[in-house]
């Protein structure tokens, strides 16, 4: 063994960063039978066994180290895992905390607070990635509401991506959920940082709360979830997507190939996620079919963030199966998917399903809520509906912006206003940015099913977005394909490979 070996450096920021990076090393311990301590458990030591490898570096004395750095602007949540029981895993350099938190206030965490630790932080991530002889990616983990995580993540971010220009850089977020938010502020944090990090991170993965607490009440049967339960379904979609890089499997889908497949364009760039079986720990006579996982992966219910994604069209979607799972069942249950009308690509981007197998079935925490079970589906989708998200925060940013409310904060910290315009612009200009995704058209039919489905979208003069009178060309009872389509699909081939060209132009 080796410490030299190239592996995937993580990144936890701020209080919500840090604790998921707690449910996250607590599930990948449990993966390759690594104690609190840091040593291997007996029955787990195998020579010939690198899977760690990427995650984990190790040393001549047997002890594993995660290739990860922790990092808070006040010491409170990072002094529960100096304390705690992993308090001997962690390289202790590689926790790091300053004196006091950035206020809920992005200005803090990105220049005041900021700029005391970011030299400090940089110089113990490089130690992390000297270590390896090859770095396939960063993986960021914070919240966008928080200041720390919007503001100082945001500063790292633009150092990173200087000084790793070639490493992806991967961000999972937790985006202020509309409901339930905890501070007044979190609109302008979460929209200052994206439209700052905009062109250093590849791929953002965004989560919010409400979502999860949904899943955590209506699947889980939790009346009152924590941040640990919902913490813990989150770890197992960052185990899904890393797992390919650690585990046997075939197709094996690793970030690289997933950053390729999700982002057709660089600041399209949010996939969704969501994740299935999650089911209650006390559960017995579970059918966890192919076909049911596949079929629930598509299911409000298991999505991760509050939006619909029947309401928007697809621009890619990958399917990470795990454990026992063959082929052609998939196959077959990704046939059932192109059946449903609900499920509707983009016509530009009409190849529909990436699908990744890995042959390690999922693991859960002992005496945790969620079920143990043999296999699992996580699924990410690049969707044009994500445009909704962003639309729900700009109006409450603007709300405050518009009356200057509490901007006083932040120009306090080193901002100017022409800053906040900036962003709002920006963001502005994503959510059009999505819209012209649709330009052209959505198509959800496959030859031999019943009811299809084109709609089309055509963008007027001054900008907006319109559905044509093409609208909606098959509805209700089975009807013969339009003559103006030409849109006659042989059994097996899928009307999209058959329709008009799309008028999509490339934005910017
Ligand atoms: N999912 C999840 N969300 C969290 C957790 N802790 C805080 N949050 C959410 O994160 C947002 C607040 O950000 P924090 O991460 O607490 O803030 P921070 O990055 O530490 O920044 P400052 O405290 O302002 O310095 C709120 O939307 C919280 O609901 C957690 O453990 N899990
Ligand atoms: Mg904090």
């Amino acid at each position: 063994m080796s410490s030299s070996d190239g592996g995937i450096v993580t990144i936890f920021v701020g209080q919500a960063g840090v604790q998921m990076g707690n449910a996250c090393w607590e599930l990948f311990c449990l993966e390759h039978g690594i104690r609190p301590d840091g040593f291997m458990a007996g029955d787990y030591y195998n020579d010939d066994d690198n899977s760690y490898k990427t995650l984990f570096s190790s040393s001549p004395s047997g002890k594993f180290t995660p290739r990860s750095v922790m990092i808070d602007l006040e010491p409170s949540v990072i002094n529960q895992i100096r304390t705690g029981t992993y308090q001997y895993l962690f390289d202790p350099l590689l926790l790091i905390t300053g004196k006091e938190n950035a206020a809920n206030n992005f200005a803090r965490g990105y220049y005041t607070l900021g700029q005391e630790i970011i030299d400090l932080v940089l110089e113990r991530i490089q130690r992390v990635c000297e270590a390896s002889s090859n770095l396939p990616a960063f993986i960021i983990f914070r919240s966008l509401g928080g200041g720390t995580g919007s503001g100082f993540a945001t500063l790292l971010l633009e150092q990173l991506s200087n000084d790793y220009k070639k490493v992806p850089k991967f961000d999972f977020s937790i985006y202020p959920a509309s409901n339930i938010s905890t501070t007044i502020v979190e609109p302008y944090n979460a929209i200052l940082t994206t439209h700052y990090v905009m062109d250093y991170e590849d791929c953002c993965f965004i989560l919010d709360n409400e979502a999860l607490y949904d899943i955590c009440a209506r699947r889980l049967g939790i009346e009152r979830p924590t941040y640990l339960n919902i913490n813990r379904i989150k770890a197992q979609v960052v185990s899904a997507v890393t797992a390919s890089s650690r585990f046997e499997g075939a197709p094996n889908v690793g970030l690289d190939i997933l950053q390729t497949a999700l982002v057709p364009y660089p600041r399209i760039h949010f996939p969704s996620v969501a994740y299935s079986p999650i089911t209650k720990a006390k559960t017995f006579n579970v059918n966890v079919t192919v076909s049911r996982i596949t079929h629930e992966s598509f299911e409000p219910t298991n999505q991760m963030i509050k939006c619909d994604l029947k309401n928007g069209a697809y621009m890619s979607c990958c399917l990470l199966y795990r454990g026992n799972v063959a082929l052609n069942e998939v196959n077959k249950a990704i046939d059932m998917l192109k059946g449903r009308k609900s499920i509707r690509f983009v016509n530009w981007s009409p190849t529909g399903f990436k699908i990744g197998i890995n042959y390690q079935a999922p693991t859960t925490v002992p005496d945790g809520e969620m079920r143990a079970t043999d296999r699992s589906v996580t699924m990410l989708c690049n969707n044009t509906v994500i445009q909704t998200t962003w639309k729900r925060l700009l109006r409450k940013y603007k709300l405050m912006y518009r009356k200057k409310a509490f901007l006083h904060h932040y120009i306090g910290e080193g901002m100017e206003e022409s800053q906040f315009n900036e962003a709002q612009e920006n963001i502005q200009t994503l959510v059009q940015d999505y819209n012209e995704m649709l330009i052209g058209g959505a198509v959800s039919y496959v030859a031999g099913k019943q009811a299809a489905r084109t709609v089309y979208w055509r963008a007027t003069n001054s900008g907006r977005l319109l559905k044509t009178a093409k609208t909606c060309m098959f509805q209700g009872p089975p009807k013969p394909a339009p003559s103006s389509t030409s849109a006659r699909a042989f059994p097996g081939q899928s009307v999209i490979d058959v329709l008009p060209k799309a008028i999509f132009k490339q934005s910017g």
